[in-house]
């Protein structure tokens, strides 16, 4: 190459060394490469040469025009780099912020319920147990006392599943998550306490009831618990969960396979209006002390333990605290019913606020 264009590829070196950004870039390229540039004059020049010298001055001046080319397109993606990296310095995201233009996501009423229930039974030192929603059938029905042909089954409108694997034994979609406390007390060691809040199945589709809906039971294992302890578990309960301090609270004798003695809950409402506090009695909740075959079926020792249990439909208190007067629409993932029962995600349940 000639001293002239070894000094041009030089000059260009420096020049592209001292641009501190895209516009001087340029103007460098240009002033080389460009239609008037000094390697294009030189190209333009070769016409006038006479032919033995025009062949080695153009490779010579390609040659140059190559080494050129190579550093204008190193130093511009060096300069591309470097701008983005300002860029993206300049632009810190907090991503903790709530969006602008999309709307927020709301919490769905149910998942609501079951974070108001794990505060307040929280609080009491109870805990939250959760269990798989197919189950076999002694986990679902046998441990907790009712034997195969009795009632309760068929009350239940249980949807059954074929046996996994060639076993014979068919399996239950649970009707209720108690089989969650029969696995609770199969692997733990009393003193229990344990909420268990999940989806429960029952053959049976109408206005006010659906195949898939929630259950929340609870269990409390210790010595010497009595009847005493459940009432005021329950009412304390009962009271906080509606926000209602002086919430009458009625605790009726019945009957369930798992539990003797058994108990319906009430409380107070106005039949009329709706309203809870009022003079009427509506049923809420069951509950009663765990039957001893129960506690035995499951490995305690029923004359060293003893234990209260309850069960309520989720769906059921949210409908009553919030006035929502249907069932289905809890399923339909209905925006415009979300936005009008769901919870903000932003303000999430805090006891000392009530619930
Ligand atoms: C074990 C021992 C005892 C759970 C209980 C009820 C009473 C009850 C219903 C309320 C409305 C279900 O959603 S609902 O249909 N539940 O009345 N449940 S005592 O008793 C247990 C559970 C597990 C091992």
């Amino acid at each position: 190459m000639s001293d002239d264009l070894l000094a041009l590829v030089a000059a260009t070196d420096t020049a592209l060394a001292t641009a501190t950004d895209l516009r001087a870039w340029d103007a460098i390229r240009v002033g080389v490469l460009g239609k008037s540039g000094s390697l294009t004059e030189k190209l333009k020049a070769l016409g006038a040469l006479p032919p033995d010298q025009r062949r080695e001055r153009g490779a010579a001046i390609n040659r140059a025009k190559d080494a050129i080319t190579a550093a204008i397109e190193t130093r511009k993606a060096a300069l591309e780099s470097a701008a983005l990296d300002a860029k993206l310095s300049g632009e810190r995201i907090d991503v903790t912020l709530p969006p602008l233009l999309a709307p927020p996501g709301l919490i769905h009423p149910i998942s609501r319920t079951m974070e108001e229930m794990a505060a307040i039974f929280g609080a009491m030192g109870i805990s939250i147990a959760e269990g798989p929603d197919i189950e076999d059938d002694w986990r679902n029905f046998g441990a907790l006392n009712i034997p195969a042909h009795h009632s309760a089954r068929e009350d239940m409108d249980t949807f059954y599943l074929p046996g996994l694997n060639g076993d014979a034994r068919r399996r239950v979609m649970r009707t209720h998550t108690s089989p969650v406390q029969v696995r609770t007390m199969l692997t733990q060691a009393p003193p229990i306490r344990v909420i268990v809040p999940g989806r429960t199945y029952r053959a049976d589709h109408d206005a006010t009831h659906s195949p898939m809906f929630h259950q929340v039971e609870g269990l409390v294992i210790d010595r010497g618990i009595t009847l005493g302890h459940l009432k005021g578990c329950l009412i304390d309960f009962l009271r906080e969960f509606f926000g209602i301090s002086s919430l009458p609270v009625r605790f009726r004798s019945s009957y369930f396979p798992f539990t003797e003695p058994s108990m319906e809950v009430d409380i107070g409402w106005n039949r009329r209006t709706g309203e809870l506090g009022g003079g009427d009695w509506l049923e809420i909740l069951g509950s009663g002390m765990v039957h001893p075959k129960v506690l035995a079926n499951c490995g305690i020792d029923p004359r060293e333990w003893q234990g209260f249990a309850f069960g309520m439909g989720i769906e059921r208190v949210t409908m009553l605290k919030h006035g929502i007067p249907d069932l289905r629409p809890f399923y339909e993932s209905d925006i415009r019913w979300l936005r009008h029962y769901g919870f903000s995600a932003l303000a999430p349940v805090a006891l000392h606020e009530g619930v």
